[in-house]
C-alpha cells in the first residue's frame, strides 16, 4: 500500500529508502561490484582483513538484533487514523483530537501477545496487547491497552513476579508462550487477586479469531480534564466493527503449527485487500464526586465498571488503512509509553498505572539503546519538538544555536515557555497521607467480579472455560497447586470449582459457598449482536468433475457479500469442471487445513464428490471444521452423503444442504457463516 494524506505519512515519506533502485554501495556510499566473494590472495587463499566491504557487511549483520520487549515481544502493527464523531466530549475533556469533529488524527497501532518470544506463535492462550499511538497536533497520546478490561495484579510492584511466573520456567526455558505450567498457577493460587483476570484468560477472549475481531480496553481509570479544569474519571473501550469472535482451543493449537503468523497475516492481508479494520472508541464517564459510589475501588485494575451501571458513550472511530513498509523500523521500534498524555487527559493513583509510568520509558532506554528513541520515525510526534535535550546515542537531529539551556539570553529566551494555556498542566489533585506499604481495604474483594463474569457467560462459554482450566491445570505437575486453584475457584462458583476439580483429579469442594447471582450481559461474546460474512474465509473442496456452476454461485453470492472463497483440491493448479470448464485451485489441501478457514463447502458433481470421498485429507477437513463449530454446506445428494460420512449431522445448526442455485441455499449458508460458530451442536454436560 502506498501512503498518503496524514501529517504522519508526509513525515514518514522523508525516511523511506527504496531497495529497488541505484547501485549497490557500502555504508560510506562506495560502489560495490561483487558481494559474493571475499577478497583473498589467490582463488584458494585466506580472506583479507582489508576487505572493508566484507567486514562492514558482517559487522552490520552481527548487530541486527535489539533486545525483544520483555513482555509483548510478539506483535504486528499498522497505521491509520482516529476521527471523533462530534464535539460533544468537550464537556469533559479539552483534548482536541477527541473533540474536533472531522479532525483525522494519524495513529499507529500495535497488537501483541504477552508471554511469548518474538518468534512465538500468534494463536496461543494469552492476553492481547492493543497499543495505540495517536500523533495528535498537541503531541503524542499513547493508549497502551489490552483486549481484556482487567489485569492480574493490583500493584505494579508485583509485575516482575507475575511475569516471571508466566514466562517459561527458568531452569529449562519451557514452556514457550504458554500459561499451562506450575509457576504461573502457583502464583495464581497464592494471589487471589488474579482470579477475575484468570476467568478472562480461561475464556475464549484469550484466543481471538483476529486482531480485527477483538475489543480493546485502557484497563485503568484515567482522568479527563475540561477547559475549566474540572476532572471526570474515564475508562476507554475499543469495540470492533466486525464483532468479537474467537477461535476454538483445539484449533488454535493446530494453527500454531500450520500458520504461526495467523493473526499477523490476517491483519496484513485485510489491509492489503482494502478491508480496513475498524473500531469504535467508547468511554465510561464517572463524575469526580461519584468516586466512592461503587462496591469496588475505581483505582483497582482488577475490576470493571459494569456497562449496565455506567453505559458506554460512543466517541469516534479508529480505522487502520496502511501496513508498515518495514517491520523492524516501524513495528519493532515502536515505543509506547503510558505517560505520553496530551492536555485534557491525566492519570490517576491506580497503583498499577503508577508503576507503568516508570517502566515504559525505562524499558525503551535499554531496548532502543539510548534517550533519542523519540527521533525514530515511527515514534516522532507530528507536533513540533523544541527543547534543550542534547547529544546521547543515536542523536539524529542537528541542533543549531550557541546555547542549550534555559534561561538564556544567548537564545533570546527561546524556545519560549507556553504561557497561553496550551501547555500540559497536571490536574491539581489533593494528596495527603502517611508513607506506608499497604493495600487499601477497598481493594480487598477478589471474587465478586470473577463470579459476575462467570454468571454472565452462555452455556458454551462456560463449557470452554471449564475445558481451559482443566487443560491448564492438567499440565501442572504439583497436586498442591491444582488444589490451591480449586480452593480459589470455590469462592467464584461452586459448579465451576466442581467441574474443574473432576477433570484434574482433585477432590471437589464439598460445600457450596454463598456467591451472588448478578450478571452483566455485555461481558458475553454470545450476546454480541454484530454478524456478517465480510472477510470470512470459505473453503470450497473440489476435484475433477466438480459442478463449476455450484462453485461460481457460492463464490459470487458469498464473495459478493465480502467473504473470501478459495477452491482447495488435492493438487495446486486447476481442476476440470463436469462440463469441461477450468476451475482455478487456490491451494493444495496438503498446504493448508480446515483450521485456517471459517466454513467449508462441498459443491455438487458426482465424480468430484466421489474423489473427495477417497481422499483422507478432504474427509478430515470436513470432520474437523464441523467439530470446531463451523458452517458446513454441501450441494446435491452425493455431497450430503459425503458430509454424513465425515460425521456431519444433517440437519444440524449451521449445516446447509440443498441446491446451490436456490437463493434459500446461499442465504442459509451466508447466515450460517455470519453466525461465526455453532457451539450449541455439541450437547456435552455443562455446569449450570
Ligand atoms: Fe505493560 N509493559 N506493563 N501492561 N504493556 C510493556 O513496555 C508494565 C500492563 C502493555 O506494543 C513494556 O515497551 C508494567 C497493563 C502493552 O509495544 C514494559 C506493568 C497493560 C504493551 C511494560 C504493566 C499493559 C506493554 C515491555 C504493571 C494493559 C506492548 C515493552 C504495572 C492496560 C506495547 C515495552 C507495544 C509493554 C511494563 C501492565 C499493556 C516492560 C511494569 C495493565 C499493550 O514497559
Amino acid at each position: 500500500m502506498t501512503s498518503e494524506g496524514t501529517a504522519k505519512d508526509q513525515q514518514l515519506a522523508n525516511f523511506r529508502v527504496k531497495a529497488d533502485e541505484g547501485n549497490l554501495t557500502t555504508d560510506q556510499g562506495i560502489r560495490v561490484d561483487d558481494t559474493d566473494n571475499t577478497l583473498r590472495p589467490g582463488e584458494r587463499g585466506p580472506s583479507l582483513l582489508q576487505d572493508f566491504h566484507f567486514r562492514e557487511k558482517i559487522t552490520h549483520f552481527d548487530h541486527e538484533r535489539i533486545p525483544e520487549r520483555v513482555v509483548h515481544a510478539r506483535g504486528a502493527g499498522a497505521y491509520g487514523y482516529f476521527e471523533p464523531y462530534d464535539g460533544s466530549l468537550s464537556e469533559f475533556t479539552k483534548a482536541r483530537f477527541l473533540t474536533t469533529p472531522g479532525l483525522r488524527t494519524p495513529v499507529f497501532v500495535r497488537f501483541s501477545t504477552v508471554a511469548g518470544s518474538r518468534g512465538s506463535a500468534d494463536t496461543v492462550r494469552d492476553v492481547r496487547g492493543f497499543a495505540t499511538k495517536f500523533y495528535t497536533d498537541e503531541g503524542n497520546f499513547d493508549l497502551v491497552g489490552n483486549n481484556m478490561p482487567v489485569f492480574f495484579i493490583q500493584d505494579g510492584i508485583k509485575f516482575p513476579d507475575f511475569v516471571h511466573a508466566v514466562k517459561p520456567e527458568p531452569h529449562n526455558e519451557i514452556p514457550q508462550a504458554a500459561s499451562a505450567h506450575d509457576t504461573l498457577w502457583d502464583f495464581v493460587q497464592l494471589q487471589p487477586e488474579t482470579m477475575h483476570m484468570m476467568m478472562w484468560l480461561m475464556s475464549d477472549r484469550a484466543i481471538p479469531r483476529s486482531y480485527r475481531m477483538m475489543q480493546g480496553f485502557g484497563v485503568h481509570t484515567f482522568r479527563f480534564v475540561d477547559a475549566g479544569g474540572r476532572s471526570t474519571f474515564v475508562k476507554f473501550h475499543w469495540k470492533p466493527k466486525l464483532g468479537i469472535h474467537s477461535l476454538v482451543w483445539d484449533e488454535t493449537q493446530k494453527i500454531a503449527g500450520k500458520d504461526p503468523d495467523y493473526n499477523r497475516r490476517d491483519l496484513w492481508e485485510a489491509i492489503e485487500g482494502g478491508d480496513f479494520p475498524e473500531w469504535e472508541l467508547g468511554v465510561q464517564l464517572v463524575p469526580e464526586e461519584d468516586e466512592h459510589k461503587f462496591d469496588f475501588d475505581l483505582l483497582d485494575s482488577t475490576k470493571i465498571i459494569p456497562e449496565e451501571e455506567v453505559p458506554l458513550r460512543p466517541v469516534g472511530r479508529l480505522v487502520l488503512d496502511r501496513n508498515p513498509d518495514n517491520f523492524f523500523a516501524e513495528t519493532e521500534q515502536a515505543a509506547f509509553h503510558i505517560a505520553n498524555v496530551v492536555p485534557g487527559i491525566d492519570v490517576t493513583n491506580d497503583p498499577l498505572l503508577q508503576a507503568r509510568l516508570f517502566s515504559y520509558l525505562d524499558t525503551q532506554l535499554i531496548r532502543l539503546g539510548g534517550p533519542n528513541f523519540h527521533q525514530i520515525p515511527v515514534n516522532r510526534p507530528v507536533a513540533p519538538i523544541a527543547n534543550h535535550h542534547r547529544d546521547g546515542y543515536h542523536q539524529m537531529f542537528i541542533h543549531q544555536g550557541e546555547a542549550a539551556q534555559h534561561p538564556s539570553t544567548v537564545l533570546g529566551g527561546c524556545p519560549a515557555l507556553a504561557t497561553d494555556g496550551s501547555a500540559y498542566t497536571f490536574y491539581p489533585q489533593q494528596v495527603d497521607g502517611r508513607t506506608i506499604r499497604k493495600r487499601a481495604e477497598s481493594f480487598g474483594d477478589h471474587y465478586s467480579q470473577a463470579t459476575l463474569f462467570w454468571n454472565s457467560m452462555s452455556v458454551w462459554e462456560k463449557k470452554h472455560i471449564v475445558a481451559a482450566f482443566r487443560f491448564e491445570l492438567g499440565k501442572v505437575t504439583r497436586s498442591h497447586i491444582r488444589e490451591g486453584v480449586v480452593r480459589n475457584l470455590a469462592h467464584v462458583d461452586h459448579h465451576l470449582a466442581v467441574a474443574v476439580a473432576e477433570g484434574i483429579g482433585v477432590a471437589p469442594p464439598e460445600r457450596a459457598e454463598e456467591t451472588h447471582k448478578r450478571s452483566s450481559p455485555a461481558l458475553s461474546q454470545a450476546t454480541d449482536p454484530v454478524r456478517g460474512v465480510a472477510t470470512r474465509k470459505i473453503a470450497i473442496l473440489a476435484a475433477d468433475g466438480v459442478d463449476a456452476s455450484d462453485v461460481m454461485l457460492v463464490t459470487e453470492s458469498l464473495g459478493g457479500r465480502g467473504a473470501v472463497c478459495e477452491v482447495l483440491a488435492a493438487r495446486d493448479g486447476a481442476v476440470q469442471g463436469a462440463g469441461g470448464e477450468r476451475v482455478e485451485v487456490a491451494k493444495a489441501l496438503t498446504t493448508t487445513g480446515s483450521v485456517l478457514y471459517d466454513a467449508v463447502y462441498v459443491p455438487g458433481g458426482d465424480k468430484s464428490v466421489a474423489t473427495l470421498g477417497e481422499d483422507g485429507d478432504a474427509l478430515h477437513f470436513i470432520t474437523e471444521a464441523y467439530k470446531h463449530g463451523k458452517a458446513v454446506a454441501g450441494s446435491g445428494a452425493a455431497a450430503q452423503a459425503l458430509l454424513e460420512r465425515a460425521g456431519v449431522a444433517v440437519p444440524a445448526e449451521g449445516v446447509v444442504t440443498g441446491d446451490a442455485a436456490a437463493s434459500e441455499f446461499t442465504d442459509a449458508f451466508t447466515e450460517a457463516v455470519a453466525s461465526h460458530r455453532h457451539f450449541n451442536r455439541d450437547s456435552e454436560h455443562v455446569p449450570a
